[in-house]
């Protein structure tokens, strides 16, 4: 069984961030779901939906939060499955408050980290974590490194060009 990504964020004003994370996660046909889910606003969703994301068929969760950013690690206390948080740069602190709230998790329940508002890292990661069991997907990942390579070898051929003019 081909296993789904959750997309899940504290709020829908996180969407615009998380969109990105989104689009990877189409670009690479990896199935999806995305919810609404507030460690704070509607705990009780988060412990249920945590509890019974393994059986619904997920096989790892992407945790959009900002602020004091609990829901990554709220979820992770539900499920083995792994947990990657997503920060949001979503107050006066710049999304600092988001990191640190995500990644500082006490010894035995991880929760893997991406930049402030790395939406992109946060679906290749998702999609990395599904592909060890998905041939399919793996390749999909190599040849989006390659198409990666190809533009920054080409960026680099530009710029021979440019600084030969100058
Ligand atoms: C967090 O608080 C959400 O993840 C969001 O980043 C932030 C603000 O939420 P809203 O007040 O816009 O719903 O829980």
């Amino acid at each position: 069984m081909t296993r789904k990504v959750a997309v899940i964020m504290g709020s829908d004003s996180d969407l615009s961030v998380v969109a990105g994370a989104i689009e990877q996660l189409k670009e690479f046909g990896v199935p999806f779901e995305a919810r609404v889910i507030s460690a704070h606003r509607t705990p009780t969703q988060a412990e249920n939906f945590a509890r019974g994301a393994a059986d619904a068929g997920f096989g790892v969760i992407i945790a959009a939060a900002g602020k004091a950013a609990h829901l990554g690690g709220v979820i992770a206390a539900y499920t083995t499955l792994p947990i990657i948080g997503l920060p949001i740069k979503s107050s006066a602190l710049d999304g600092l408050d988001s990191l640190l709230s995500i990644v500082q998790m006490p010894p035995g329940i991880p929760v893997a980290t991406v930049a402030i508002d790395g939406a992109q890292n946060a679906a290749i990661l998702a999609a990395q974590i599904l592909a060890l069991s998905d041939a399919a997907l793996a390749e999909t990942l190599k040849a989006h490194k390659a198409a990666m390579a190809a533009k920054v070898l080409e960026k680099d051929r530009k710029l021979q060009e440019e600084v030969g003019k100058l």
